[in-house]
């Protein structure tokens, strides 16, 4: 692909809830602009975005996926992001490196939770945004409902710059309320989505005219000068209306909304255009605020200055490696550059620069300010991480870190996959950083931890396609844990007389409760050398793997204290030998006598929720044995409730909390500390503990 100028290019985010059609417009756009010859379709697995094997067998994207196309002399990079929940990481960085987001709403469907959720990150993030509003051509579509809610859920800023001719089955154009045009869509197929200009049918004339006129004036107020020459009866050219409209949408205060179907391509030709008039150049953007040792400084979009590259994005390969996605914040980046990632202090070589559409890679002669590239086989950098010229360390603040929600165990299917797996699951790691791979050494499990259950499983899915490895899953197992609630005392025997040299040690022990957390405490209160001295640590080191490998119930045990008061020994039979076994005995013994009992985890979980959930949410945690620590705003309509409730019980808040609340609530989960298990559920936890050893 050529190379081009900032001022012609844009970068594009397509955002919006799941199924709302970001990827079929994707395709759509591809398709008008002469990208790709062929239409493909979702439902078949054809289209340019979704190309990867757990995309096209879902029929949903999963990733954030790269799709350049020239139009009018611009080059758009199109970002097709997912609007699944658990993927928001993807919409995440795409808004990263996004100068513009384009919010996909179905007209049927209106404004949704994700809609909403993609919303507050391009609002956070400050990235321009308009809105196409799709599937007109749908049964139960309309542009008015779907219009009334935008404005209710984002103000007075949302501006139609179009309103649809017809509606469901007699869905055929578009009328431009900027130019009073009437665009006409009934080519057929081999129009290939352009349209004819007419007249505004006479039955929606005026209804255009108001429309037209509120539009006019919204805009105009944003311009003194306009506002003048507007009151005084002049008619401001669509050109002005267009380039005031534009800095509006610049600042992020104006949302220009337009309409149209991916599938039938209505609309999608103006909506290429309106993005290239109207939306804004990476140099119209403001600079990037970077850190530069310790202070921070900022940096425009400027071709001719150093080269500074941020990573959004990094996808694993089994064959080709790694590939990594960056946007060049400054500078131009050309093959063979060398920079520096300043995080790891890795001297980069970028060998040769490409881009890809879908999964289609296209060289690049150079990737200028503003434009976005892609390079192989770099060796120590990741997703979120900033390419610098060796000797200037500036960073870019990193893609915000995602707190997993729901775990998962894994286990490889044969044996000697163990090493395999690993691999694997650092690769797959380095590509996704929503993703967390741990090993509980108490309850002996490997731990997936991600976004949801949808997530987890593509995880196990990739690690089997990319890397050859199966896994099964199990539940993950609370690491529950024993102490003991009474004082008692044991003599710990260990005895062998087999044949020749022979084993003895005795050693008497007292087990005390300790406090909560306090751990193992072992006291020496041997005297007159009944232990030899040098006997003593075996004794306590028989102790320490006894508590270590499992109580009465099999639970690792703590918060006990272990007085050696008394033992004997033999001159020839003793060993260290002798004494660890003697103390692990003498300590089983002892435990057994102390009314053992369980521990369970008690997490703290903090709930963020709108207020009309924050009854259900309290109520559902009571059930779940949870205690609401507070309550207070988070602000914008949503409460903040923190709980200490126990781990075995919001194991799978993730999918209970979704459920609950219709995707609104989210929530960080926090180990605290080990409270005693309500007895009455002992016996609940060991029978699942003897079930999952079976
Ligand atoms: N009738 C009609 N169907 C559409 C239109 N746009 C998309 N669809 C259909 O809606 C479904 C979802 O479309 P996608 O393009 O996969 O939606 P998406 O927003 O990419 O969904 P996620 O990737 O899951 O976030 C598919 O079956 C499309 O064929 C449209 O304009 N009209
Ligand atoms: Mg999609």
């Amino acid at each position: 692909m050529k190379s081009f100028p900032p001022a012609r290019i844009r970068n594009v985010a397509l955002v919006g809830h799941g199924g709302a059609g970001k990827t079929t417009l994707a395709e759509a756009l591809l398709y008008c602009s002469g990208a790709i010859n062929r239409q493909g379709r979702v439902e078949d697995g054809t289209t340019t975005t979704d190309f990867d094997p757990e995309e096209v067998k879902r029929g949903i994207s999963l990733s954030l996926a790269l799709a350049p196309f020239e139009h009018d002399g611009y080059k758009i990079n199109l970002l097709d992001t997912p609007g699944y929940a658990d993927f928001v990481g993807d919409v995440h960085a795409a808004l990263r490196v996004a100068d513009l987001a384009v919010f996909v709403v179905s007209a049927v469907e209106g404004v949704e939770v994700q809609t909403e959720a993609a919303w507050r990150i391009a609002a956070q993030l400050d990235v321009p945004r308009m809105i196409f509003v799709n599937k007109l051509d749908r049964e139960r579509a309309s542009f008015e409902r779907t219009l009334d809610e935008l404005r209710e859920k984002f103000g007075a800023g949302v501006a139609p710059l179009e309103l649809p001719i017809g509606e469901e089955l007699s869905f055929r154009g578009v009328a431009d309320l900027l130019t009073d045009t009437a665009y006409f869509y009934e080519g057929g197929p081999d129009a290939k989505g352009r349209a004819t200009p007419g007249t505004i049918p006479d039955d929606m004339a005026d209804r255009e005219h108001t429309v037209h006129d509120n539009l006019v004036e919204g805009i105009v107020v944003a311009d003194d000068d306009l506002m003048e020459r507007y009151l005084e009866g002049e008619t401001i050219s669509p050109k002005e209306l267009e380039d005031t409209l534009a800095l509006g949408v610049d600042q992020a205060s104006v949302f220009p909304v337009v309409c149209g179907s991916a599938v039938k391509l209505v609309g999608i030709d103006r909506l290429a255009q309106f993005i290239c008039e109207i939306g804004p150049s990476p140099q119209r953007r403001p600079p990037v605020k970077v850190r530069a040792g310790d202070g921070e400084t900022e940096i425009a979009s400027d071709p001719d200055g150093p080269a500074l590259a941020f990573v959004f994005k990094t996808v694993a390969d089994p064959y080709v490696g790694k590939v990594t996605f960056f946007k060049t914040l400054s500078g131009t980046v050309r093959p063979d550059a060398q920079l520096t990632n300043p995080r790891t202090h890795a001297d980069e070589r970028l060998h040769g620069l490409f881009t890809m559409r879908g999964k289609e890679q296209d060289t690049l002669s150079e990737v200028p300010a503003g434009d976005i590239g892609a390079v192989a086989k770099l060796s120590d950098t990741g997703t979120g991480d900033t390419l610098a010229p060796k000797g200037t360390p500036v960073v870019v603040p990193t893609i915000q870190a995602l707190e997993p929600a729901l775990s998962i165990a894994i286990v490889p299917r044969s044996k000697g996959d163990e090493d395999k797996l690993m691999i694997g699951l650092h690769r797959l790691q380095d590509e996704d950083p929503a993703l967390r791979v741990s090993r509980n050494d108490e309850t002996k499990q490997t731990l997936l931890s991600g976004m949801g259950e949808t997530h987890l499983s593509i995880v196990t899915e990739r690690l089997a396609r990319k890397f050859g490895v199966e896994v099964n899953t199990e539940e993950v197992r609370v690491p529950y844990r024993e102490t003991i609630t009474a004082q008692a005392e044991a003599e710990g025997k260990y005895k062998k007389q087999t044949g020749g040299h022979g084993q003895f040690g005795v050693a008497f022990l007292r087990v005390e409760p300790l406090d909560r957390g306090a751990g193992f405490e072992f006291v020496d209160k041997i005297v007159g050398g009944s232990i030899p001295r040098q006997f003593i640590p075996a004794v306590e080191k028989g102790i320490a793997e006894a508590m270590a490998t499992g109580g009465v119930f099999g639970f690792p045990v703590v918060d006990v204290r272990v007085t050696c008061f008394d033992g004997k020994y033999h001159p020839v039979d003793s060993s260290e030998m002798s004494f660890k076994m003697a103390g692990s005995l003498g300590f089983r013994e002892a435990m057994a006598k102390a009314s053992p009992v369980l521990l369970e985890p008690i997490s703290m979980l903090e709930v963020v929720v709108p207020v009309a959930h924050q009854g259900d949410v309290m109520g559902d945690l009571n059930a779940r044995r949870g205690r609401v620590q507070g309550t207070e705003s988070a602000g914008t309509g949503e409460q903040i409730i923190t709980a200490l409730v126990p781990t075995s019980e919001v194991m799978r808040y993730a999918i209970d909390l979704r459920s609950l609340t219709g995707g609104r609530g989210r929530f960080t989960l926090e180990h605290d500390h080990y409270d005693l298990l309500p007895s009455h559920l002992t016996d609940r936890v060991t029978k699942a503990m003897a079930e999952s050893a079976k």
